[in-house]
C-alpha cells in the first residue's frame, strides 16, 4: 500500500516536472518570437530611412542647398585630396558636431547623421570657414 502511494506521488512529481517544462518552452519561443519581430520592426524602419548624400568636392560642398526631412540621415562623404571637419549649426546657432570621436574627417572619410526637427540649418566646416551649405529641413519634402 506505501509503495503504490509513492508511486502515485512520483508520478504526480513527474507531471508537475513536465508541465513546468512545457511552460518554460512555451514561453521562451513567446520571447524569442517577440524579440525577433522588435528587430525586424527596427531593421525595417533603418532600411525605409531615406538616406541624402552630401559630397565633399575639393574646397566645396557640391551643391548650396540640401532639402530633407526630419527623421532622414544625410551622408555627408569627403571626395577631395583634403582633410574637412564638417560641422552643423542649427537655425538658433547651436554647433553639432556630427562625430564626436572624429574631429576631422580624412580624404574618402564619410559620417552621418539623422536629421532632426525641421528648420534652417548649416553645415560649415572648422578647418574651412569658407567652406558651407544650407541644410533646409522641411515635412513636405518627398
Ligand atoms: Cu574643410
Amino acid at each position: 500500500m506505501k509503495f503504490f502511494a509513492i508511486e502515485r506521488i512520483n508520478k504526480i512529481f513527474f507531471h508537475m516536472v513536465n508541465r513546468l517544462i512545457l511552460i518554460i518552452l512555451i514561453t521562451a519561443s513567446f520571447i524569442t518570437c517577440a524579440y525577433s519581430m522588435q528587430l525586424h520592426t527596427e531593421i525595417q524602419k533603418e532600411a525605409d530611412t531615406k538616406v541624402h548624400k552630401i559630397y565633399l568636392l575639393h574646397h566645396d560642398f557640391e551643391f548650396d542647398v540640401y532639402k530633407v526631412s526630419p527623421g532622414d540621415i544625410i551622408e555627408i562623404i569627403n571626395q577631395s585630396d583634403i582633410s574637412h571637419s564638417v560641422y552643423i549649426e542649427t537655425p538658433d546657432e547651436t554647433i553639432i558636431n556630427i562625430d564626436e570621436k572624429l574631429y576631422v574627417q580624412t580624404p574618402g572619410v564619410s559620417v552621418r547623421w539623422k536629421v532632426p526637427e525641421s528648420g534652417e540649418f548649416t553645415l560649415r566646416c572648422w578647418i574651412h570657414p569658407v567652406i558651407h551649405a544650407k541644410l533646409l529641413i522641411s515635412e513636405s519634402i518627398d
